[in-house]
């Protein structure tokens, strides 16, 4: 079959008002790009006339400012799933206008297969290459593509040519069967492929073919500094103890790791530990720190759903794809995050919390309990599941306004049954084995910041001290109460609840 090559303009025409989009990517990497930009001035141009214009959009984690960003501007989001990060999406969620659906990421492609959220009614699949027999080559992600493929009515290809065709080699696609029929997904170890390197679809969905040049929109981060480096290496030394101690082997175990300034740290501090054997990453995202680091050896092989990675990092990957072709492959998300699979390849998995409390509860998502940061991503995927699961954050925000340890999260993502080790630059607070009243007591001991520890010992005195759980109810959320009030924690006074 031919394939029929259209403009972008032309491609979003044929995406109507209460469509549902879906869409290739997770992160900026791999996101379509040029057919949202169009999207968005239809929607306004529809909107200056007076006409309802708004779709749903399903992907496979956050998009850059040419899906998210230009759509929530022109007000064309009716619904969306699941994690993102552009301001201005968070702004018109936190405001009410748009409907946001924040679930796990392994459980996005299922959950749309299951019917949860509606039909797919066109796919838009950015790709290094295309054929008229219907094989699509993803560029720098795998997220949900192969589903909505599957699922949507219409297929648009952006056939970006800033992906080199390089990343034709890089993909393991493979989507699972839904129950009862769902066998395991048989990766014995991150370097297993099990899928094909292409998609496959029928020709006659590919409605049109865009083709573009159009780099990928991947943020920056902050470069790493003292209190970064000091939780990196909290983590280092914690795992080094354990592989000491023989709770890790010495062959070490698969590592999976956020993504931000914090996750670059810990990784850079792992990296150049040169007691921790060459190790394997079974992860969601890799960052450019990961690149740097299978280029020296220290990393042995990534398996991951994405490259999140400077466009000049990226480039040096397909630059050098032959060093990098046995070493990297990229997965779809409910494959890169699948919890059957990292419980069984044992993943230590470290993430970053807004929050936690005194017991090893973990807020990923919410600040002050109700405005939504980002979402919760991959985390609650490998914190469940995971060999150790650990939680970072520097002990407070804001200048040391707010404390990031806490009577009780203000908002709930990994509980305290899945939360093993928390970091901060202050300490270590290892939580396995231990009751809820001992956790508290390690937890403050290592973790809290000195401007907070006696207000958090002060808030136990509140408490019983006999139960399960002690808490002071309703002075559990007195501090968020006192941020509110005066706009600094430090200021919590007891004294209003004794
Ligand atoms: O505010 O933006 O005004 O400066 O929150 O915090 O310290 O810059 O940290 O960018 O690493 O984000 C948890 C959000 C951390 C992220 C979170 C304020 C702080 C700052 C951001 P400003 P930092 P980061 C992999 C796995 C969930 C998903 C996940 C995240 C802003 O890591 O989205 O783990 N995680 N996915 O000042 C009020 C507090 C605060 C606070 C920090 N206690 N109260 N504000 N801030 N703590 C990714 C994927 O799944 C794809």
């Amino acid at each position: 079959m031919t394939l029929n090559y259209i403009s972008a303009a032309e491609a979003a025409s044929l995406i109507k008002h209460g469509y549902n989009i879906g869409l290739s990517g997770f992160t900026p990497a791999g996101t379509a790009k040029a057919v949202t930009a169009e999207l968005a001035k239809i929607a306004e141009a529809e909107h200056a006339a007076g006409r309802p214009f708004q779709i749903g959009i399903f992907t496979g984690a956050s998009t850059g400012d040419s899906c998210d960003g230009v759509l929530s501007r022109a007000k064309a989001i009716r619904y969306r799933a699941p994690y993102t990060t552009n301001t201005d999406f968070r702004k018109a969620v936190n405001n009410g206008e748009i409907s946001y659906n924040d679930i796990h990421l392994s459980q996005m492609a299922q959950e749309l297969r299951y019917g949860f959220m509606g039909k797919v009614d066109v796919a838009i699949i950015e790709a290094c290459e295309v054929t008229e027999d219907g094989k699509i080559y993803l560029t720098a992600a795998g997220g949900i593509a192969p589903t909505v493929c599957r699922l949507a009515d219409k297929i648009i290809v952006e056939l970006n040519a800033a992906h080199s065709k390089a990343a034709m080699g890089l993909h393991d696609v493979y989507e699972p069967l839904d129950p009862p029929c769902r066998h395991e997904i048989p990766i014995y170890k991150p370097s297993d492929r099990i899928g094909s390197t292409y998609i496959q679809v029928d020709p006659k969905k590919i409605v049109g073919v865009v083709e573009t040049n159009w780099p990928d929109e991947a943020r920056s981060f902050a470069a790493s500094d003292p209190l970064t480096d000091q939780i990196g290496r909290n983590v280092a030394d914690f795992l080094v103890a354990d592989m000491k101690r023989g709770i890790i082997p010495p062959t070490f175990l698969p590592l999976q790791s956020g993504v931000g300034n914090i996750a670059n740290a810990v990784l850079s501090a792992l990296g150049h530990e040169k007691t921790i054997p060459a190790f394997e990453m079974y992860t969601e995202v890799i960052q450019n720190s990961v690149i740097g680091l299978i280029r020296e050896g220290r990393i042995k092989f990534g398996s991951a759903c994405s490259l999140t990675v400077t466009n000049d990092c990226l480039q040096g990957i397909y630059d050098d794809m032959d060093f990098f072709r046995d070493k990297l492959v990229l997965r779809p998300s409910e494959i890169s995050n699948s919890p059957e699979v990292v419980r069984r390849l044992g993943i230590i998995s470290i993430n970053t919390a807004i929050e936690a409390d005194i017991y090893g509860n973990v807020n990923s998502t919410h600040i002050g309990g109700t405005r939504m940061m980002n979402g919760i991503g991959g985390s609650g995927d490998f914190t469940r599941n995971a060999y150790i699961s650990i939680f970072t954050c520097p002990s407070v925000a804001k200048e040391g306004r707010i404390s990031a340890i806490v009577p009780m999260v203000s908002h709930h993502d990994h509980s305290e049954h899945d939360v093993n080790v928390i970091v901060t630059e202050q300490g270590v607070a290892d939580l396995r084995g231990k009751s809820p009243k001992e956790r508290a007591q390690a937890i403050i001991e290592h973790c809290v910041h000195p401007d907070y520890k006696n207000i958090l010992w002060d808030y136990l005195k509140l408490t019983d001290g006999k139960a399960q759980t002690p808490h002071a109810i309703q002075a559990a959320l007195g501090m968020h109460a006192e941020l509110a009030k005066s706009g600094d924690m430090r200021n919590t006074d007891w004294s209003l609840y004794a």
